[in-house]
């Protein structure tokens, strides 16, 4: 059977020179079902075995786009074996916001972090080591366009895709959500796997009314989020996407140097 390898990342993080060198002429385009969004299919060029899906290029699993609502669907419902996330090494923290999100739903994720050409010519520099230490994944660099490393990293989602176990994501919330957290998690229905638990706490937390629309059984968690709203002073979604800001700051602090500077200082 197929190994089934999803591609994942921003617009413009350089996913179609990605896809087009893994995939060269043995591709399939059409639409995904139902929508006008294009969807991209094809074999790896030396491994006639291993199908990579090219996901529309999307900042976040959030359900604002229908490019975001086709790619979360798809790593739900479809559940690729390995998430290959492409990220523009020129531009790391805003990258990495889905990269967070995509560590979540408990698929393994291989990080190529690309435009390394770009990265090396600037004089900065990318602790990878530290990089896939911070987010709990595999981390490797590529040149999309000068084709480097990008047989590695396809060999690596492969590898994870048979091995078939997805690490636990490093990043934590703070304690006071982390509770919160835990409190949704002992009460969601067994229809949801264990492995993708805690992407559906989250969306819960978040009061996301496309996942709970995809559950047979929605637990009463409101009073739970309004007491954490109250607490922190904000909205459950803005909550999580600050502290996500937060630690993706913490993460760029830790492992991007830029030329002449320690450490990059973060906006
Ligand atoms: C243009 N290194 C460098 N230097 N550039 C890269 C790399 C890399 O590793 N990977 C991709 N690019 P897409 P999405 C362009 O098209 O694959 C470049 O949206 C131009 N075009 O060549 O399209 C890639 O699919 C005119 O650049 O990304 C492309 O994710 C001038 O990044 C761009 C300069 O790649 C986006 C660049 C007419």
């Amino acid at each position: 059977m197929a190994v089934k390898i999803a591609l994942a990342g921003n617009p413009n993080s350089g996913k179609t020179t990605l896809f087009n060198a893994l995939t060269g002429s043995n591709q399939f385009v059409g639409n995904w079902p139902g929508v006008t969004v294009e969807k991209k299919e094809g074999r790896l060029k030396d491994q006639k075995d291993v199908m990579i899906t090219d996901l529309p290029g999307i900042y976040s699993l959030s359900p604002y786009t229908l490019e975001e609502v086709v790619a979360r669907n798809y790593l739900i419902h479809e559940r690729p074996e390995a998430i290959l996330n492409i990220v523009d090494g020129t531009n790391l923290e805003r990258n990495l916001y889905l990269t967070t999100q995509l560590l979540e739903l408990g698929i393994p994720v291989v990080v190529a972090v690309n435009m390394i050409d770009v990265v090396n010519k600037n004089g900065d520099l990318i602790d990878t080591q530290q990089l896939a230490k911070a987010l709990g994944c595999e981390v490797v660099t590529i040149s999309a366009l000068k084709q480097t490393g990008i047989q590695e990293a396809a060999a690596l989602a492969v590898k994870l895709a048979k091995q078939g176990q997805a690490l636990p994501p490093a990043h934590r919330f703070s304690p006071k959500v982390e509770k919160v957290l835990d409190a949704i998690l002992s009460q969601l229905p067994a229809e949801i796997p264990s492995e993708m638990q805690r992407f559906y706490a989250i969306k819960l937390f978040e009061r996301d009314d496309k996942i709970t629309a995809k559950m047979n059984t929605v637990p009463d968690v409101g009073a739970l989020i309004q007491k954490a709203e109250d607490e922190l002073d904000d909205d459950a979604e803005s909550i999580i996407t600050n502290e996500r800001y937060n630690y993706i700051g913490s993460i760029i602090h830790q492992c991007y140097t830029k030329k002449n500077q320690s450490r990059m200082s973060v906006s």
